[in-house]
């Protein structure tokens, strides 16, 4: 068939908005109708040419929601109807990650999504030439049609609006997910969060949830600070207005420091803020941010002989077919907010501007509607 897709032909260019040829499903696949997907900082990583893994000509996009159209031989869970959110942290159940309770990293396919191919090693897009297009985080939703893997679709309730659920396809789950499966917030946590846009906001989220009794937040753009007081910022600190050392201020801010601090920026300078600003002797420091080819963190081991922990996440640790589908059910029911971060809606025609907004720091969110 034919689609529509924004690809990614070159780093560092403006995705082209094209019709595109794709492949129905293979053994094992799903082919899902995309209907709305968020513009995440990871996709624009990928655009300018910062990520190692980054393959070109490519469909980018990974926080998507959609329909079954068709499915492949041997596909059980699913059928036509279905609605979708496709997942860039597939959920196999067998693998020897599946098994492990501590880790939701499922390795399954991770090797050929890496190359930009679905697990049997080729790609179902290409150019209306014949030139191959590579699929991204095996999710590829910035085209109206892809093309995934059965294990990494999670199953979602009819009732629930694409347009504003496509965002638990990554920034919810990854954001909340790192304040309740990675670092494991206690009640009464006083916690700093770096960067405030579309992963912050939600880390945030989680920390009220979580009963955290103090949640600063760093951000350099003062027009974040707003929406993250009405998520439950308590204290927001501008770097670029604070005199002298920047830990010394969070540490005598937070009474010795944070016991939790997460980094949602992806700048490695600022992942040792946050280790430094986390408590002596138990503060965890967790890493969402994403940092450039090349790019290495550093401190001085000391910080960590005395007691603070850096740790990492992906997907926020969540175990996307079985926590997606409950985290629908938290927006639906009232749990958690979505809508006021979904800051600006735009055609597929206009995804250019939804990166553009974020470079000028104006969306929290935009989402593409088809
Ligand atoms: P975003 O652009 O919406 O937000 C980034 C925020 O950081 C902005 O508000 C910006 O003003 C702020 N910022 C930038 N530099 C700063 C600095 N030096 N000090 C303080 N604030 C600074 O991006 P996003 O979509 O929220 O993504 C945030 C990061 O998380 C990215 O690196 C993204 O790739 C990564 N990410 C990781 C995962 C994961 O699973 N680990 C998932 C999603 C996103
Ligand atoms: N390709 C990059 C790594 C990018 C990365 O760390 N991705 C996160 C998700 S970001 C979503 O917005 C992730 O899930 N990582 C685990 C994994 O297996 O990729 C690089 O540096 O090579
Ligand atoms: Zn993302």
């Amino acid at each position: 068939m034919r689609t529509r897709a924004a690809v990614a032909l070159a780093p560092g260019q403006p995705l082209e908005v094209m019709d595109v040829n794709l492949e129905g499903p293979r053994k094992g696949e799903v082919l899902v109708e995309i209907k709305a997907t968020g513009i995440c900082h990871t996709d624009e990583f990928t655009r300018s040419g910062d990520d190692p893994e980054g393959i070109f000509p490519a469909i980018l996009g990974h926080e998507g929601a959609g329909v079954v159209v068709e499915v492949g031989e041997g596909v059980t869970s699913l059928e036509v109807g279905d609605h979708v959110i496709p997942l860039y942290t597939c959920e196999c159940r067998e693998c020897e990650y599946c098994l492990n309770p501590k880790t939701n990293l499922c390795q399954a396919i991770r090797s050929t999504q890496g190359q930009g191919l679905l697990p049997d090693g080729t790609t179902r897009f290409s150019m209306l030439d014949g030139t191959p297009i590579h699929h991204y985080m095996g999710c590829s939703t910035f085209a109206n049609h892809t093309v995934v893997p059965e294990i990494a679709l999670a199953k979602v309730r009819k009732d629930a609006p694409f347009d504003k659920i496509c965002y638990i396809g990554c920034g919810v789950t990854t954001g909340i997910g790192a304040v309740i499966n990675t670092a494991k917030v206690e009640i009464g946590s006083r916690a700093i969060v770096f960067g405030l846009g579309g992963i912050g906001l939600n880390v945030i989220q989680g920390l009220r949830m979580a009963g955290a009794s103090q949640i600063v937040g760093v951000d350099l753009n003062d027009d974040k600070e707003e929406m993250a007081r009405y998520f439950g910022l308590t204290d927001f600190v501008n770097p670029s207005r604070v005199e002298g050392d920047l830990v010394a201020h969070l540490v005598e801010l937070t009474g010795g420091g944070a016991d939790y601090t997460f980094d949602a920026t992806g700048n490695v300078n600022v992942m040792r803020t946050a280790l430094e600003a986390a408590h002596k002797g138990w503060g965890e420091s967790i890493i969402i941010g994403v940092a450039p080819a090349g790019a290495e963190i550093s401190t001085r081991p000391f910080q960590l002989v005395t007691g603070r922990v850096w740790r990492g996440t992906a997907f926020g640790g969540a175990r996307g077919r079985t926590d997606v589908p409950k985290i629908v059910d938290w927006y639906m029911d009232g749990k958690i907010e979505i809508d006021p971060m979904i800051t600006h809606t735009l055609k597929l025609e206009d995804i250019n501007e939804g990166f553009d907004l974020m470079h000028r720091g104006e969306s929290i969110r935009a989402v593409v509607v088809y």
